[in-house]
């Protein structure tokens, strides 16, 4: 049994990653493969109940200390309980967000990116994507999408100010430039079926 791939896709707020995640999947099950679609925070059921922690609530529910630990506590039950056994029996998985979203968004203030490894480590011995794709948009298209989604209603880390998100997506174009091996950027403007292509292309040499 040859083991499944685990790809994760990454970006800020309505560059299309879940539109995408769902169109990646089913080209990937046209072609025969066994598909897992999942999300971060969430994807298992304690992962879940952490999710809801963490996305309701004011802007101060938890500190940033706090807050990081429930991500990699909601991760490391979603790395165990869904992710490794559906690798282990030859699934491939795609996972809205993972660890890099932790490493942009709470990697960069009072935590710093080796402290969120330091976590990744004790809570996931590690474990890696084997590749990511980075979803690329520019700032007033995906706030554009994003508002035609949600008007002006947003979650307790979408909600954060402009410079917030601005250092989010510098965070994401320092790991696709640091680690090129594992983080393809992926430019995420045009019609929902190019970006699926383009998606697929930075796949090729994953696919059987
Ligand atoms: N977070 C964190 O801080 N640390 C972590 O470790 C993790 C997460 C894992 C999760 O929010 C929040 O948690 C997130 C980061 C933080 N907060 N922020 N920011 P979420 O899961 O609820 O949502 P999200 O991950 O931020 O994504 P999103 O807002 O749902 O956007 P999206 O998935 O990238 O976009 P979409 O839903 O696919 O598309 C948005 C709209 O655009 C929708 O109406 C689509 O129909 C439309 N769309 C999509 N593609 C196109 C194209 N090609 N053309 C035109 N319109 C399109």
């Amino acid at each position: 049994m040859t083991r499944g791939r685990f790809i994760s896709l990454e970006g800020g707020e309505g560059a299309g990653k879940s539109t995408q995640l769902r169109a990646l999947a089913a080209a990937l099950r046209a072609r025969g493969l066994e598909v897992v679609e999942t999300r971060e925070p969430g994807g298992s059921e304690g992962a879940e109940a952490i999710r809801n922690l963490l996305l309701t609530g004011g802007a101060d529910r938890w500190s940033p200390r706090a807050e990081a630990l429930l991500f990699a506590a909601a991760r490391a039950d979603h790395v165990e309980r869904t992710i490794r056994p559906a690798l282990d029996r030859g699934a491939w998985v795609l996972s809205d967000r993972f660890l890099d979203s932790s490493r942009a968004y709470q990697g960069m203030g009072e935590l710093t990116d080796s402290d969120i490894l330091t976590l990744h480590r004790i809570g996931s011995a590690g474990f890696l994507p084997d590749r990511t794709l980075f979803l690329t948009l520019p700032e007033t298209e995906a706030t554009a999408r994003a508002r035609t989604r949600d008007g002006e209603t947003s979650d307790r880390i979408g909600g954060r100010d402009r410079a917030f998100h601005q250092r989010v997506a510098e965070a994401f174009s320092r790991f696709a430039a640091q680690e090129a091996e594992r983080v393809y950027s992926v430019d995420a403007s045009g019609t929902a079926e190019a970006v699926t292509e383009r998606l697929l292309i930075s796949l090729h040499d994953l696919l059987p």
